[in-house]
């Protein structure tokens, strides 16, 4: 039965990461969280891509564009929107969890979603530091297991 799975190998291949500015004291943690995941996982620093956007909201579009002209083996997404500080939190949530969703299933290219969603400023500071739970790494891992399955997928004979 054949039957496949990825890993956290990156070597040759190319990503791109889209952070949202909005918060950019929790994002840039975020940011070097997922960068050092894919470093470690052997990413050249030449083939990552990143992408700064305003805010939440304008992830989806971005992440299409560069899936469609960067050709990255997978896309990190990386916001932060804080419920307190947002007064249409739910809005801007969801428009980036839907969207994103729907970006890979439309382009075919794995999409992670690495865009906290957090009561508070402490909650977020928490989740961004550094360490294994920081959830721009978690989204990073995340992103390269999709881009190594995808490619035992086409390489099965
Ligand atoms: C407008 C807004 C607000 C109030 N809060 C956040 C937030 O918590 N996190 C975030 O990433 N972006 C926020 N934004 C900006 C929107 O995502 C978007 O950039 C603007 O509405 C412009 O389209």
């Amino acid at each position: 039965m054949p039957t496949f799975a990825g890993r956290p190998d990156g070597v040759g291949l190319r990503f791109a990461v889209v952070v949202a500015r909005w918060n950019d004291f929790v994002t840039e943690r975020l940011l070097t969280g997922a960068r050092e995941a894919l470093a470690e996982a052997g990413v050249a620093a030449d083939d990552i891509d990143v992408v700064w956007v305003p805010g939440a909201f304008e992830l989806t579009a971005a992440a299409r564009h560069v899936a469609a002209h960067r050709q990255p083996a997978a896309v990190i997404c990386l916001g932060c929107v804080i419920r307190g500080g947002t007064p249409h939190f739910e809005y801007i949530a969801a428009a980036a969890a839907h969207g994103i969703s729907d970006a890979a299933a439309a382009t075919g290219v794995p999409m992670a979603f690495g865009v906290l969603t957090t009561d508070s400023v402490e909650q977020a500071v928490e989740r961004a530091a550094p360490g294994p739970a920081n959830k721009g790494r978690e989204a990073a891992l995340a992103a390269l297991e999709m881009a190594s399955l995808f490619r035992a997928i086409e390489a099965a004979p």
